[in-house]
């Protein structure tokens, strides 16, 4: 037995805010989680503090199967955000301390190594096409096999994931979210010009992704992926909102470009359609926004029967321990596909010090018992937690429009 004795949420926000949970057992050893939820943190930190915790204290920390199930059956309101990324947290201490207490990276705990390294696509933006292709022949000299390309829109003032920055991506940039205007034609007309001027500039060999962030209806993202076919994308990704999983039928009707989704997804319940009628190829769905390594896994064994392969979210708004759980449940999974790197700044990694590394576009999680990252907690502390949120979109006569 591993009694818990204590576990704590722990805010900071060295450069954009993360949520940390920490678990201590009787012995001494101490496991982290991740329970980072972009814009709604102090929801999560409330929902662990105030809910979660008290009903932690006292229990096994090696019962890491059956705490999750009683935090997600127990409940009786299932699923959600909020309540997932909490579960997440806790599962990823969990998991940090049983690698701790065996002496072993967590991959090897789930199987050991199923291949040398996680291939991971960087992300190459630009105001113009031109920026963007020269970008991605910089992340290319650095050996990423996988390439995001993201550009300006002409006509359109701001484009959402196009960063200002040529090295940092941080969408979440206002205390209260700023608006920005959007036009799918516009959009629409911008993207088969983007890929071939890649594919010129940056030849055959290496992987290219886009992503439309959920702002096509089914048919226009069969006409965007029919668009980009000849160029070979490796997949396309949030063409359109999810919550209705047969919309994707129509886009698989039309286009034989592979298709990704599932970042904002919280369960297997949110995927199970896609993947049973192998209406997807890639299923997004991370370690710290659905439930954690034990869900994820089991996302992942259910995916495999369809020959759907994982591509999990890794934006920067996901921690560095997030990023480590990641990389051990990558490293592990048969059906592996691709892996999201977006790099923290210095401030979070300094924050975050961790074993896992880049190398030849392949990362791998390190050999550090458990997650093989830890928190630095006095110099979180350093960093007061600031409001920050994402921008909202409207198309140009004023109505709201997907996020
Ligand atoms: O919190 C939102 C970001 O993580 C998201 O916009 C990034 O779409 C994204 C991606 O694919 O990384
Ligand atoms: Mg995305």
């Amino acid at each position: 037995m591993a009694e818990i004795v204590s576990a704590r949420v722990i805010v900071t926000c060295p450069g954009r805010n993360f949520v940390t949970l920490k678990i201590e057992t009787k012995d001494g050893i101490t496991g982290i989680g991740d329970a980072t939820l972009n814009g709604r943190e102090l929801a999560v930190a409330a929902y662990l503090n105030d809910h979660v915790i008290p009903m932690l204290i006292g229990r096994d920390a090696h019962r890491i199967e059956d705490i999750w199930q009683f935090l997600y059956k127990g409940a009786y309101w299932r699923r959600g955000p909020v309540t997932m990324s909490a579960i997440a947290a806790v599962d990823m201490a969990l998991w940090d301390i049983k690698g701790k207490v065996a002496g072993l990276p967590l991959y090897q705990l789930l199987g050991g190594a199923s291949r040398d390294g996680c291939m991971v696509y960087g992300h190459a933006n630009g105001r113009d096409i031109a920026e963007t292709v020269s970008n991605a022949l910089a992340y290319q000299e650095q050996g990423y096999k996988a390439i995001r390309l993201q550009s300006g829109v002409p006509g359109l003032a701001a484009t959402y994931g196009v960063s200002k920055d040529k090295y940092f991506y941080e969408p979440a940039d206002a205390a209260l979210p700023t608006e920005s205007l959007w036009s799918t034609e516009k959009y629409m007309r911008s993207v088969e010009p983007l890929f071939k001027a890649a594919r010129d500039a940056l030849g055959w060999d290496v992987h290219l992704l886009h992503d439309v962030h959920h702002r096509c209806t089914p048919v226009e993202a069969g006409r965007l992926g029919k668009d980009i076919e000849p160029y070979r994308p490796f997949w396309l990704e949030d063409a359109t909102p999810a919550e209705n999983q047969a919309g994707f039928r129509t886009i698989r009707q039309h286009t034989t470009t592979p298709l990704a989704v599932g970042e904002i997804f919280n369960s297997i319940w949110d995927c199970k359609q896609l993947i049973e009628e192998q209406l997807i190829d890639y299923i997004r769905a991370t370690v710290v926004h659905a439930g954690g390594i034990t869900h994820l896994r089991r996302i992942a064994s259910f995916a495999d029967l369809y020959q759907v392969r994982t591509g999990c979210h890794g934006a920067t708004d996901l921690s560095p321990v997030c990023m480590a759980a990641a990389l051990h449940f990558g490293i592990s999974v048969p059906n592996f596909g691709v892996q999201e790197y977006m790099r923290h700044s210095q401030e979070t990694d300094a924050v975050f010090p961790h074993s896992y590394s880049f190398k030849d576009g392949l990362m791998h999680p390190g050999d550090a018992p458990g997650l093989g990252v830890e928190i630095d907690e006095k110099l979180a502390a350093t960093f007061e937690y600031k409001r920050a949120y994402l921008p909202v979109a409207r198309l140009e006569d004023g109505t709201m429009f997907s996020w």
